[in-house]
């Protein structure tokens, strides 16, 4: 029975650290959304649109704006990214 209990107990302790890694990354997540090219921590429809005139006419993106252009992290920014982008605005 003791067996079962400590068992018990470490399985909540493991489950209460996992959570909290979890929330910590999540958090993260929102203080630098993908898709927030122009970085004033919101994706919106000026991100898309600079993402447009990126993929358009390579305009000048920073190393930190293609990475975060990069909505699929095949390590390109393309219209597959655009659309993602896109969707998220929409249903966000
Ligand atoms: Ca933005
Ligand atoms: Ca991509």
């Amino acid at each position: 029975m003791k067996k079962i209990k400590s068992l018990v107990i470490l399985n909540i302790i493991i489950m209460t650290i996992t959570i909290t890694i979890i929330i910590t990354s999540l958090t993260n997540i929102t203080i630098q959304p993908t898709g927030d090219v122009d970085q004033d921590g919101q994706v919106t429809m000026i991100d898309i649109i600079m993402t447009k005139r990126y993929i358009l006419s390579g305009n000048d993106f920073s190393k930190q704006q293609q990475k975060l252009a990069d909505m699929n992290h095949d390590l390109a920014v393309d219209d597959k990214d655009l659309q993602i982008m896109k969707a998220y605005v929409l249903y966000e």
